[in-house]
């Protein structure tokens, strides 16, 4: 096992990482950027490094400040945590270079899963559901048209290299696919640099399901169950939840199979998640492998009692995976809220500044991750996410009933946050009965989905 460990992020999951750390009897360094100096990673990590300043380009995505901070204080092994380097196989390679372990899958895995385009195809010829569409890029209105034609309107263009929802553009018909063409690839180049897009088929009533996979060096990989990840606006979640109220254990079970095998075609290592989208016929198709740990993890954790951070420690330490499928029972149900400094009144603008009033939820059945204190100052640099509620219950009901007292106790002032969109979700009819498909936030309160606007 190591002995110490850097963890190249901030926030809740920085956090979340130095626990895991803690509990397994490894020292911890922390690196933050000049806007972080006064957060709790920074305080209860054993080490910290300055790494630049407040611009995540000149600090958390700085991979020669990163390496520095590494080799001075000597560990054997960096945790990416989630967005930033998380998933920069070109990071991955650098470190394994240094003799340092990366704390995630090898970079030849994170190569094969880079684009989404190449995904897509790998998962095709492992036998995996996909979409109808394209199995080549799409480079002009010709391409465009031809597939469009082939699998029929409506259809969605997606950028490669994208991730985000940036770059996306549903048609219904070939004068909006040539129309939206264009400015799908002028936005995938100018957020990823690579204008590269394909075509889909556009499923309209779907929901998101993922299902949390874990993998170790030795061939050995089990699931653990999925995550529904319907409600979210601008392709951010806002709210997830264990067990879907879509599934049943069989299409469990099917749905886990697949991910496994789509885990395995890429030889995948550490924790990781399978996008799926599931249609109103209960169909269910490959979207995307993510290759981290995600914001959304804790819904898995509770349900099944599995602290998801410490087998991706152990896995990338070379320990052997003692999970095994058979045993794996989720238990009961769980929710997780996320809670954003932004005004759901103003168009979701965020809302940074001091936290002066401060109560964060507690009690049985409540999980709260988060790197937030009274007198903290929300910084306009990084997400505006400030706490993550988890409410586990022994059924939806249940669970529903613990995330709406919990979120009666939040108060974070004077910033805005989304707490009270989340107890309108939690109230709403359709939600209680499960009925929430992707387009849920703006069918019910008007949101907008971007490429609509
Ligand atoms: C789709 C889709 C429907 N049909 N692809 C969103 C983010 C990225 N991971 C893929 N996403 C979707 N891909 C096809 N062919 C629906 C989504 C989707 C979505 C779309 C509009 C509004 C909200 C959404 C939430 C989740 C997924």
């Amino acid at each position: 096992m190591f002995s110490k460990i850097l963890i190249a992020n901030r926030g809740e999951i920085a956090l979340r990482i130095i626990r895991a750390c803690k509990e397994m009897g490894i020292k911890t360094v922390a690196v933050y950027s000049e806007a972080d100096k006064d957060s709790l990673h920074v305080r209860f990590a054993d080490e910290a490094v300055c790494i630049g300043a407040a611009a995540p380009a000149n600090s958390y995505l700085n991979i020669p400040a990163i390496i520095s901070a590494a080799e001075i204080t000597d560990v054997e092994a960096i945790h990416p945590g989630y967005g930033f380097l998380a998933e920069n196989s070109h990071f991955a390679e650098i470190c394994e270079s240094c003799q340092i372990t990366f704390i995630g899958p090898s970079p030849e895995s994170m190569k094969m899963l880079s684009d989404k385009m190449s995904a897509r195809e790998v998962m095709r010829k492992a036998g995996l559901p996909i979409l109808s569409g394209s199995s080549t890029l799409v480079k002009c209105k010709e391409d465009a048209l031809k597939v469009a034609h082939k699998i029929k309107y409506p259809v969605i263009i997606k950028a490669s290299w994208g991730g985000g929802g940036r770059g996306m553009r549903i048609a219904h018909n070939d004068i909006r696919l040539v129309s939206s063409l264009m400015t799908a690839q002028a936005e995938a180049e100018a957020a990823f640099g690579k204008p590269d897009i394909y075509i889909e088929k556009y499923i309209n009533q779907a929901k998101h399901i993922e299902f949390q996979i874990l993998a170790d060096n030795y061939g050995n990989i089990v699931h653990l169950g999925e995550r529904d990840c319907s409600i979210q606006r601008r392709h951010q979640k806002l709210l997830e939840e264990s067990p879907s109220p879509a599934l049943n254990s069989k299409l469990r079970k099917k749905m886990g199979e697949a991910a496994i095998k789509g885990a395995k075609a890429v030889n995948y290592q550490s924790a990781g998640t399978v996008e799926f989208l599931l249609d109103a016929d209960k169909t269910f198709y490959f979207m995307e492998l993510n290759k981290r740990i995600q914001v959304e993890h804790p819904v898995t954790e509770v349900l099944y009692d599995v602290d998801l951070i410490k087998w991706q420690i152990r896995i990338a330490a070379g320990e052997k995976l003692t999970l095994n499928q058979e045993t794996l029972m989720p238990n009961g149900a769980s929710i997780e809220c996320r809670i954003n400094a932004e005004n759901p009144d103003n168009n979701f603008i965020p809302s940074p500044g001091r936290i002066e009033a401060l109560n964060l939820p507690a009690g049985p059945k409540i999980r709260v991750d988060t790197h937030v204190y009274q007198g903290y100052n929300i910084s306009p640099y990084y997400d505006s996410m400030v706490a993550k509620v988890i409410a586990h219950g022994k059924d939806r009901n249940e669970a529903i009933l613990i995330m709406k007292r919990a979120l009666d106790e939040l108060i974070i002032e004077p910033v805005k946050t989304t707490t009270h969109l989340h107890k309108q979700i939690l109230d709403n009819r359709l939600f209680q009965e499960g009925e929430v498909y992707t387009n849920f936030l703006e069918n019910i309160y008007g949101v907008k989905f971007d490429s609509e606007e």
